[in-house]
């Protein structure tokens, strides 16, 4: 499937980490007559309509022509805009039930291990010690979002059905039945105040970097039910300052973290976040998702724009927010 010039209305599958042609054979199972092909380094300049990308190459997308659209075959665009050669055309980012499920499975998984303290027990399980601990009612702990898009909202609303006090933060003002929403500068102090858990579900921007750090962790709920406050950051490891985590975690700043993503991943071997008994580590699975669900969004999104234009393709990414 590699290499033959495809012509307008081909797609090329930029996704060198993966297995390009198992997408390749994913996006073709709808619509078996459109040329669908894989990246190679070696091959030479082509023309293709579509690129479906997962972290490509830099330049990679800037030797195609006649390209239309950029599909990322993922929620989070980072590595995409970091690409100074990216031509100029509309990127479309993945929304999908399937990754707003599993991520939805994730942070709530996350917040209920830290909530049940299992972490905690799983230590006294090692030295063999029947000991019960506090337990909050969920009621009396209140979890804050970062980032409340696609999937913070998603997250957020499944905390309130099982009695979370649940906050969100955005970069623009919301109003969701449930939540309390802060946005903005003017709305972090008072939404870190009241957060006892934090989950981060930001885009990796250069507003964001570092945003996990000593200074914040301080601003959080201290005194709260869970005698401490609790981070896990799905986002981007660009968002989270290591060494702060683990010095917050050695003072008592932060009572526990889940961690699934790293600058750089993996994490390395050497890191004392592996051996931290309140930390748990995942590698980058939080929203580990169907490929052929992504594939079948990305080959109806091809047939709505033939159809109907830029219009119909509404998960579209803003480079100037950067996400
Ligand atoms: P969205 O674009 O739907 O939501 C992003 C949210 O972050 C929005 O609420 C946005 O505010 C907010 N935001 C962005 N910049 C700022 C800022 N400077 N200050 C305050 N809020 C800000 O993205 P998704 O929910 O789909 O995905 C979020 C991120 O999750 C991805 O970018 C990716 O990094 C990560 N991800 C991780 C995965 C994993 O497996 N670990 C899987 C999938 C995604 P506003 O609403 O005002 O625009
Ligand atoms: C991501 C994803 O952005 O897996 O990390 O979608």
């Amino acid at each position: 499937m590699a290499g033959a010039p495809a012509g307008s209305g081909g797609v090329l599958v930029i996704a060198p980490d993966w297995d390009q042609q198992d997408w390749a054979a994913k996006l073709a199972r709808h619509d078996p007559h459109r040329p669908i092909h894989t990246w190679r380094a070696d091959a030479p300049p082509a023309e293709y309509s579509y690129a479906a990308v997962w972290n490509p190459p830099t330049g990679a997308l800037a030797a195609i022509s006649g390209l239309r659209v950029i599909f990322n075959l993922g929620a989070g665009v980072d590595h995409l805009l970091d690409d100074a050669t990216l031509p100029p055309v509309p990127i479309v980012r993945c929304v999908n039930a399937n990754l707003t499920g599993r991520m939805t499975e994730y942070v709530v998984c996350q917040v209920l291990l830290h909530h049940r303290r299992i972490p905690a027990y799983r230590t006294l399980q090692e030295a063999r010690t029947w000991k019960a601990l506090p337990q909050p009612a969920a009621n009396t702990v209140n979890v804050g979002i970062m980032g409340l898009g696609v999937l913070g909202e998603a997250a957020a609303q499944a905390l309130v059905s099982l009695g979370f006090g649940v906050a969100g933060w955005s970069r623009s003002e919301k109003s969701i039945a449930g939540i309390t929403c802060h946005a903005g500068a003017s709305g972090l102090e008072a939404f870190l105040a009241g957060t006892d858990i934090l989950v981060c579900l930001l885009p990796a921007t250069p507003q964001t970097a570092g945003i996990l750090n000593a200074d914040l962790f301080a601003r959080l709920r201290h005194d709260g039910a869970l005698g401490g406050p609790v981070l896990i950051n799905a986002g981007r490891g660009t968002l989270q300052v290591e060494d702060d985590i683990i010095k917050a975690l050695d003072d008592g700043m932060l009572a526990g973290a889940s961690l699934d993503v790293f600058d750089p991943e993996p994490l390395a071997t050497g890191s004392p976040l592996w051996d931290h008994p309140q930390v748990i580590i995942t590698p980058h699975i939080a929203a580990d998702s169907d490929p052929q669900a992504i594939c079948t969004d990305v080959m109806a999104q091809i047939a709505a724009f033939e159809a109907a234009g830029i219009a119909a393709l509404p998960n579209r990414v803003d480079p100037g927010q950067g996400y």
